[in-house]
Protein backbone atom coordinates (compact mmCIF):
# COMPACT_ATOMS: atom_id res chain seq x y z
CA UNK A 1 0.00 0.00 0.00
CA UNK A 2 1.51 3.52 -0.66
CA UNK A 3 2.96 5.45 2.12
CA UNK A 4 0.60 8.18 3.19
CA UNK A 5 2.09 11.76 2.59
CA UNK A 6 3.41 13.08 6.06
CA UNK A 7 1.64 15.91 7.44
CA UNK A 8 3.77 18.68 7.94
CA UNK A 9 4.95 19.91 10.84
CA UNK A 10 3.97 16.82 13.51
CA UNK A 11 6.61 15.32 12.46
CA UNK A 12 8.14 13.85 15.30
CA UNK A 13 11.84 13.67 13.60
CA UNK A 14 11.36 17.33 12.59
CA UNK A 15 14.48 19.87 13.57
CA UNK A 16 15.38 23.64 13.85
CA UNK A 17 18.02 24.55 11.67
CA UNK A 18 20.13 26.41 13.51
CA UNK A 19 22.94 27.96 11.48
CA UNK A 20 26.25 27.84 12.67
CA UNK A 21 27.78 31.17 11.32
CA UNK A 22 26.12 34.10 12.26
CA UNK A 23 23.78 35.31 8.92
CA UNK A 24 25.21 39.06 8.51
CA UNK A 25 29.43 39.08 8.17
CA UNK A 26 31.21 41.77 9.61
CA UNK A 27 33.16 43.10 6.36
CA UNK A 28 36.66 43.46 6.58
CA UNK A 29 38.33 46.60 7.51
CA UNK A 30 41.70 47.61 5.69
CA UNK A 31 44.61 49.86 7.19
CA UNK A 32 45.71 53.20 4.71
CA UNK A 33 49.13 53.29 4.99
CA UNK A 34 51.85 55.81 4.18
CA UNK A 35 55.64 55.07 3.81
CA UNK A 36 58.40 57.82 4.29
CA UNK A 37 60.82 58.07 1.80
CA UNK A 38 63.20 61.55 1.97
CA UNK A 39 62.03 63.83 -1.27
CA UNK A 40 58.23 63.71 -0.61
CA UNK A 41 57.71 67.58 1.67
CA UNK A 42 56.67 67.13 5.31
CA UNK A 43 54.17 69.78 4.08
CA UNK A 44 52.48 68.02 1.29
CA UNK A 45 52.15 65.27 3.98
CA UNK A 46 50.14 67.37 6.16
CA UNK A 47 48.05 68.51 3.56
CA UNK A 48 47.16 64.84 2.15
CA UNK A 49 45.85 64.08 5.35
CA UNK A 50 44.02 66.50 6.11
CA UNK A 51 42.62 66.48 1.89
CA UNK A 52 42.51 62.83 1.74
CA UNK A 53 41.87 61.18 5.32
CA UNK A 54 39.76 64.53 6.85
CA UNK A 55 42.47 64.78 9.90
CA UNK A 56 43.05 67.68 12.04
CA UNK A 57 46.63 70.00 11.33
CA UNK A 58 47.44 68.54 14.20
CA UNK A 59 46.75 65.32 13.99
CA UNK A 60 47.96 64.95 10.16
CA UNK A 61 51.40 66.22 11.91
CA UNK A 62 51.29 64.25 14.31
CA UNK A 63 51.08 60.87 11.78
CA UNK A 64 53.31 62.63 9.46
CA UNK A 65 56.36 62.45 12.28
CA UNK A 66 54.98 59.02 13.26
CA UNK A 67 55.70 57.90 9.09
CA UNK A 68 58.88 60.37 9.08
CA UNK A 69 60.77 58.65 12.14
CA UNK A 70 59.15 54.96 12.00
CA UNK A 71 59.08 54.66 7.80
CA UNK A 72 55.01 53.59 7.89
CA UNK A 73 51.99 54.53 9.72
CA UNK A 74 48.32 54.07 9.65
CA UNK A 75 46.65 56.99 8.23
CA UNK A 76 42.78 55.35 9.08
CA UNK A 77 40.63 52.45 9.01
CA UNK A 78 37.87 51.77 6.28
CA UNK A 79 36.11 49.52 3.90
CA UNK A 80 37.63 48.09 0.67
CA UNK A 81 36.33 50.23 -1.11
CA UNK A 82 36.86 53.65 0.88
CA UNK A 83 40.81 52.52 1.49
CA UNK A 84 41.08 51.90 -2.29
CA UNK A 85 39.50 55.17 -2.93
CA UNK A 86 42.10 56.72 -0.68
CA UNK A 87 45.25 55.10 -1.67
CA UNK A 88 44.61 56.01 -5.17
CA UNK A 89 44.28 59.10 -4.15
CA UNK A 90 46.59 59.97 -2.19
CA UNK A 91 48.97 58.33 -5.41
CA UNK A 92 47.45 60.67 -8.02
CA UNK A 93 47.91 63.86 -5.73
CA UNK A 94 51.15 63.01 -5.10
CA UNK A 95 52.04 62.21 -9.14
CA UNK A 96 50.47 65.27 -9.91
CA UNK A 97 52.94 67.30 -7.49
CA UNK A 98 55.96 65.04 -8.74
CA UNK A 99 56.68 63.56 -4.95
CA UNK A 100 57.37 60.04 -4.92
CA UNK A 101 55.09 59.67 -2.14
CA UNK A 102 53.81 55.83 -1.51
CA UNK A 103 50.55 54.82 -0.10
CA UNK A 104 49.09 51.25 0.26
CA UNK A 105 46.36 49.03 2.23
CA UNK A 106 46.56 45.93 4.02
CA UNK A 107 44.02 43.71 6.18
CA UNK A 108 43.00 45.68 9.57
N1 LIG B 1 60.81 62.15 5.10
C1 LIG B 1 60.23 63.28 4.41
C2 LIG B 1 61.13 64.50 4.57
O1 LIG B 1 61.91 64.55 5.48
C3 LIG B 1 58.82 63.61 4.93
C4 LIG B 1 57.85 62.53 4.73
C5 LIG B 1 57.01 62.14 5.79
C6 LIG B 1 57.73 61.89 3.53
C7 LIG B 1 56.07 61.13 5.62
C8 LIG B 1 56.78 60.87 3.32
O2 LIG B 1 55.02 59.51 4.22
C9 LIG B 1 55.96 60.50 4.38
N2 LIG B 1 60.98 65.47 3.69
Amino acid sequence: MAKTPAKPGNDSDSQVLTRAKPRTKKPQLYKVLLLNDDYTTQEFVVWVLEQVFNKSTEDAYTIMIHVHTKGVGVCGVYSYEVAETKVTQVLDLAKEEGHPLQCTMEPA
